[in-house]
């Protein structure tokens, strides 16, 4: 298989504690893709028309993208390790969809100030992103610890890289501040091998 892949992307690094976690790195090339919904650069947009990525390129059928599909089809491949049964996969899915959604607004931040002119950017829109990562947060925070403390599964993974994204993009905003607990839990999660080694840089 082959994922086209960028060391900063949040939504690959996902993709790639998979891998980690259920040993199966070594059956996957990484594609280096870079680009911007202003300039697609060398995004596979013959595999993924939306021109993002993750995008994996599957041996046995048509390129798959969207981190979520991805993560999916490569842990059924492997007889489903991640996303445990109902009724906790609907709790796991619904944290990945929180982490996914924490993940949007934060590279839409940062595409605000790398890609939009300045003469043409809106503080209010950048700070309406920041309150939907704020508010995901402290609803974690309160509502979800008890399922961060559970046996590891996609959600965690999900979490443990949005958390890492903001950290690597919007350090300044300091996250941490008033979520203690939160805080406390991704300090343990950042441990692991699999996201020591995908720490994002660049
Ligand atoms: N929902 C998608 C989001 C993927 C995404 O936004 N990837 C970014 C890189 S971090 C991208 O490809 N951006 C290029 C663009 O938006 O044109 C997923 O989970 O895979």
């Amino acid at each position: 298989m082959r994922l086209y892949h960028s060391p900063t992307s949040p939504f690959v690094r996902k993709v790639m504690v998979l891998l980690k976690e259920t040993r199966q790195e070594g059956d996957v090339t990484l594609v280096p893709a870079t680009g911007t919904p202003v300039d697609a650069g060398s995004m596979p947009l013959a595999q993924n028309p939306l021109g993002k990525i993750p995008v994996l390129e599957r041996a046995d059928g048509p390129a798959i993208y969207d981190s979520r599909v991805i993560c999916r089809y490569l842990d059924d491949r492997i007889g489903g390790r991640l996303y445990p049964a109902a009724p906790r996969l609907w709790e796991t899915l619904t944290l990945e969809a929180t982490a996914d959604g924490i993940l949007d607004a934060a590279v839409l931040m940062l595409y605000e100030t790398r890609v939009r002119p300045e003469e043409k950017r809106f503080a209010g829109w950048t700070e309406g992103q920041w309150a939907k990562i704020a508010r995901s947060l402290d609803a974690i925070g309160e509502r979800w610890m008890s399922h961060l403390a559970g046996h590891i599964d996609m959600g965690q993974i999900a979490m443990g890289c949005a958390l890492g994204y903001l950290d690597f993009r919007h350090g300044a905003r300091d996250w941490r501040k008033g979520r203690d607990a939160l805080a406390g839990w991704y300090e343990d999660f950042a441990q692991r091998d699999s996201m020591k080694a995908t720490v994002p840089v660049g």
